[in-house]
Parts: structure tokens; sequence; C-alpha cells
């Protein structure tokens, strides 16, 4: 049985001892920031936090909720990540089209054959409350993560783990993606989907219509569903077909009170309203995932027309910052549900490592089945060219006999491998809006290093050297003596 909501995801964290109550009263402004990042920084991620008494609010908060592994396949309801990607590959066995070509083509159809579109219901505990009037976002306790947050202008209060529900004014398809939100006032907010973004590509849309666009923010839903948000899926998959895909069953959407934007029936919290096309406003500062503030840069304004909420509303949030942090475990069933999806185009690679120091997208390692000269380049410029995986700085390739997990081992093989000069290529393109140390904003140069054995065909004159190994029969011979040496 899937998760309906939040709440029954947090139950079985409690029965499995996995999330701890802090029943002293808490400040939301910065106080659960230190208090949650020591429990990220703790071995394997600590455990969950609620948060029951939360100063100036009647409401809690969690926090940290999917900050280690084996929450995080709670979250998803399997044993091991890599269970999601064998569903994946069944899925793509039961695809009708034979060729590789066809299959590709298949990409953006393939989690409709899983049949779990999302349902949608009349009703939904997160209309149990709705504050149409006088909506008023100094209710909820929305937290301040870090203390240059929204300096020097306001509070510098976020909600850091929202679904961005939007619709393409052409297509009419939906759009659902975790997206920042910074709080202006009790009914302004920023609205920071990067450039490269679905969110923003449907603000283009609307801003070339000139017309207002429809928008709603829901906070806390299933966690399948809020994970959803966060993938790096290609535009035309509905983010809720697949979270249904995940969960084995359909997400259950409710139209909002003030648009026909659909929203996840079990939120917690959803905050409805539109963007004018073409207002802009300083979104920002903000202690991002990277470690380091996002510097304050302009974006669309959202205004708020409608609140609802559960009555005994839970806010869920998480904090970023130096990692590791929770949104890494986040990354690693990214790492682990997108290989099937990457292979799709490239059979030849084995395994895929993003270290969680990259951040999601810095740092890319990845082996291979080499067959050709030049194969480790080919791969690393194909993947600059897809999706998400634009962003990677730094993509190392290795022969398939790496294991990418093992940093020591591929650390020592990429470092005896490679000849800087004939094994480094650069490329310059688009960079992840929060990189800081190109010279522009969200432009610059990246990196791919070919770590695999090299051929006379790419330059090398010398025979390539056998890694040492020990004999099987010196092996088994020294394992039956290994008593009578004494140890
Ligand atoms: C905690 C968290 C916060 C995020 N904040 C933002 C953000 O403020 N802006 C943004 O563009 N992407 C942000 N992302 C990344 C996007 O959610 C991710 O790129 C997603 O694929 C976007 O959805 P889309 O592909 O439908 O645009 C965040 C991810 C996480 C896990
Ligand atoms: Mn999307």
């Amino acid at each position: 049985m899937s998760y309906k909501d939040i709440r029954e995801f947090i139950k079985v964290l409690e029965n499995k001892g996995l999330i701890t109550h802090i029943s002293a009263e808490v400040n939301p402004i910065l106080e659960i920031s230190e208090i949650t990042d020591r429990m990220c920084k703790a071995l394997g991620g600590g455990k969950a936090l609620f948060f029951d008494k939360v100063k100036n609010s009647g409401f809690p908060i969690v926090t940290n909720l999917f900050g280690s592994y084996e929450r995080m396949c709670l979250a998803l309801e399997v044993n091991n990540l890599d269970d999601i990607a064998k569903r994946i590959v069944d899925l793509l066995n039961q695809a009708p089209p034979e060729s590789i070509i066809e299959k590709l083509a298949f990409f953006p159809k393939l989690f409709e054959i899983s049949k779990y579109f999302p349902k949608k219901v009349k009703k939904g505990p997160c209309q149990e409350v709705i504050e149409k009037d006088n909506p008023d976002l100094s209710k909820f306790p929305i937290i301040k993560c870090w203390p240059g947050d929204g300096q020097p202008t306001d509070e510098g209060r976020f909600i850091t783990l929202p679904m961005v529900f939007t619709n393409d004014p052409e297509t009419g398809r939906r759009n659902c993606g975790m997206y920042r939100i910074h709080i202006y006032d009790n009914v302004t907010t920023g609205m920071h989907w990067h450039i490269h973004k679905d969110g923003a590509r449907h603000y283009d849309k609307y801003k070339a219509l000139n017309k207002r666009m429809p928008a709603a923010i829901a906070v806390g839903g299933d966690p399948a569903v809020i994970y959803a948000a966060s993938a790096p899926l290609p535009e035309s998959v509905d983010e809720m077909l697949f979270a249904g895909f995940l969960r084995k069953e359909s997400v259950e959407l409710v139209k909002c009170i003030t648009s026909d934007i659909e929203v996840p029936a079990n939120s917690e919290l959803v905050i409805e309203g539109y963007l004018n096309p073409g207002e802009m406003r300083l979104e920002g500062p903000f202690g991002d995932h990277t470690g380091f503030y996002s510097a304050a840069d302009y974006y669309p304004v959202f205004h708020v027309t409608c609140i609802t909420h559960r009555k005994d509303m839970i806010y869920p949030a998480t904090i970023v910052g130096k990692p590791p942090m929770e949104d890494c475990y986040m990354a690693k069933a990214t790492e682990r549900i997108f290989l099937p999806l990457i292979q799709l185009d490239f059979p030849e690679i084995k395994d895929i490592n993003l270290p969680i120091e990259g951040v999601f997208h810095n740092f890319a390692i990845l082996s291979i089945k080499k067959s050709y000269p030049g194969h480790a380049k080919k791969i690393i410029h194909g993947l600059w060219g897809k999706g998400q995986m634009m962003f990677a700085k730094l993509i190392i390739v290795v022969d398939d006999d790496v294991d990418v997990h093992n940093l020591s081992y591929t650390s020592w093989r990429v470092l005896n491998n490679v000849d800087w000069k004939r094994d480094t290529v650069f490329a310059e393109g688009p960079l992840d809006d929060l990189d800081h140390s190109a010279n522009w904003p969200r432009y610059g140069a990246k990196m791919g290093i070919d770590a695999t054995r090299k051929s006379r065909e790419e330059g090398m004159m010398r025979d390539w050297p056998d890694e040492l190994f020990m004999s099987e029969k010196i092996k088994k011979l020294v394992d039956s003596r290994w008593k009578e040496y004494g140890f």
C-alpha cells in the first residue's frame, strides 16, 4: 500500500524509530536550521526531526524526512533504490517498439504504460480550511535557513520543499517543479524557477501571450510526489504520472479554488495565485545547495489569491547547505532511477556516480564498455547534450571494470591513467544558475576527463600495462595457511 500523505510516511518513521520529536519550543528563524544541519551531519544522515512546538505558530514543522538512504528507500517504498531502475527496465521491455531508436522516441510515453495516471477528485484534505478573503502567509511556520537569507531587504523566510504547479498555455500540459519560494510579504513571494527549467518555459509562453499565469504552490504530500517535483524529467513527462508510477498508485488531484490548476489532494498546504507577465523582483540571497549563498537576482513575482490547508497542517521543510544534507539523498535517488533512462541513449554506460560533494550535477563519474577510439569523449559530449546533465561541470569516464562508487579506487585509476593534455576536453555552454565560479551567470566552461585505457588510435605510443593481481594459486595457498602464520 502506498502512502496516502506525509502523515502515513511519518507514522512509518515513528514505528521504526527514525524520527525524533522535539517538544521544546523552537524558533523557525535559524534555530530549526542549525538543529537540522547538525542532524544531517550525523553519521548516515541521523534521523528525521518533528518540531512539535514552533514559536509564533500553531503548526508543527518536520525536517530531514528524506535525509538517509534508509529513509529515502522507505519514502519510495523500496529496499534498494536500484529496484526502481529495475521496474523502469521492465517498463521499457514492455514498450512495443523494438529498436533502440524507437524506444528513445517512446521515452515521453514510457510512464503512460504504467497506467498510473493522476486521478481527479472533487474534495481533498488540503482544502479543509479555505482562506480566500484575507490570505495571510504569516500564519504559517515558514523558516529562515541561513543568516544572510533575504538580506538586506526582508526577513529571509523561504518555503524550501515546495511543489510548484503550472500549466502550459499552449498544450495544457502540467508541470510540477521544486523551486524555492522567497516570502516578500503576507501575499507576495518570489518564483525562483531557473531559466532552464520547465516552469520558466511555461512562464515564457504566458509572457509572449501577455497573459496572467496561474500557479499553485503545494507543500507536503505523499513522499513520492514530493520527490517527483525534484526529478529532472523531460518537459513532456508529467511529474504526477511519474509519482504514480513510483508509488504504484495514481496521485489524487483536486482543482484549486481560484484557478484551474490541479494540486495533490492530500497536500498539507496549498498557496494559489498568479504571476503577471514581465513583473520581476529581486529574489534571494539564499544559503544554497552549493554551501554558498546564491546571489540575489531578478525573478518573477507570485501573488497569492487563496490559501488552503489541513486543519492540523504539518509543515515539511528542508535545509540545504554544505553537503551532506537531506537533498543529497534525493540526488542519489535520481542517480539510481535515471540510470536506465540514460542507458536508453547510451547503452554502453554501465554505471554512474554523482558524488554528494558535487551537489547533484557538478560532478559525474561514469563507467563504460569502451569499444572504439574516442568513445569516452563521445559519452562526455553526449551527456552535456542531455537534459539537466548539461550542468555537469566535471564528467569523468572510466572503464567498466571500475566500481564508480568506490571513490578511492576510482581516484587511483584516474590519476594513473590520465595524460591531462590528451585526455581532457573542455566545452563552453550553459551552467546551473547556482554556479558562482564562472565569469558570467549561467554560462561557462565544463571539463570532461577520459580515464579509460588508451589505444594506439588514441595516440598512445606504448603498451598499456597490466594491473597488479596475485595469482589464484598463491592466494589459495595463503588462504589455507593463514592461521599457520599466527594471525
Ligand atoms: C530542495 C530543492 C530545492 C530546489 N530549488 C530549486 C530552485 O529554487 N530553482 C530551480 O530552478 N530548481 C530548484 N531545484 C531543482 C529542481 O527541482 C529540479 O531541477 C527539477 O527537475 C525542476 O523541475 P522541472 O524539470 O519540471 O523544471 C531544487 C531541488 C531541490 C531538491
Ligand atoms: Mn518538468
